[in-house]
């Protein structure tokens, strides 16, 4: 098959960066000038996701009764809505990345001019999705997005995933994505982790997914800017 390289911007919005961010992630405005080099690459598709939850998402500890709802500390089970069998057991968060505010926004710094899709996710108040692609259930699955139809009908070989955060949204988009069949790279310098501690875990979990964890200067970002 021949090389077709997409670059998947993953949740670059206000709530995930400091200063103002209720979810900052340290470092996460600062990758905003690799993300920008890495879009005037010539990559077949540039797209853009954004967390994009109601205010009565299950994933905002503010949702919940004391005591297990305490933002970056409680966890909470969640029931697969189509199949209380299935359960998925996440962390929960400040409110963050609400529909229609601000701290949902993509930051500014972005060359937004250059992304051809915008990708919303985690809209299904019931369901934690940091995948871009699909929620964590499997039987069945109750929310996907349109990405992986989006790079499937451009026939992408190769996905290559940057943003925020490493530890969470990036890690299952690019998990995802190599499930969906496309070679995966994440590139180190242009995603920051909100735990930067769990990213030993994180890099044995790409290794086992078959996702490739590479630098602005490899061999996969050169083949890219060889394209014309
Ligand atoms: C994310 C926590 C909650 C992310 C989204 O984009 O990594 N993290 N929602
Ligand atoms: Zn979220």
């Amino acid at each position: 098959m021949s090389f077709k390289p997409a670059l998947v911007i993953v949740d670059l919005q206000e709530d995930f960066c400091p200063p103002n961010g209720s979810l900052a992630v340290p470092g996460g405005r600062e990758i905003a000038s690799k993300v920008n080099y890495l879009l005037s690459l010539p990559f077949a598709l540039k797209i853009a996701t954004k967390d994009f939850h109601p205010q009565d998402h299950i994933s905002f500890a503010s949702n919940h009764p004391p005591p297990n709802n305490k933002p970056f500390e409680s966890f909470f089970t969640i029931k697969n809505p189509l199949n209380p069998e299935e359960t998925d057991t996440t962390r929960l968060w400040p409110d963050h990345c609400v529909q229609g505010t601000p701290g949902s926004e993509l930051i500014p710094e972005l060359e937004v001019a250059k992304v051809h899709h915008i990708v919303e996710k985690g809209q299904d108040k019931r369901v934690e999705m940091y995948s871009a692609f699909a929620d964590p259930f499997t039987n069945p699955t109750v929310s996907r997005s349109k990405l992986a139809d989006v790079l499937h009908e451009a026939k992408i070989s190769d996905v290559f995933v940057v943003g925020l955060a490493t530890d969470y949204c990036v890690k299952f988009t690019a998990i995802d994505s190599a499930k969906e069949g496309f070679t995966t790279h994440v590139v180190g310098e242009a995603t920051n982790a909100v735990d930067p501690s769990s990213l030993d875990e994180v890099y044995k979990d790409f290794d086992k997914a078959g996702v490739s964890l590479v630098g602005m200067d490899s061999e996969a970002i050169k083949k890219v800017k060889e394209l014309t």
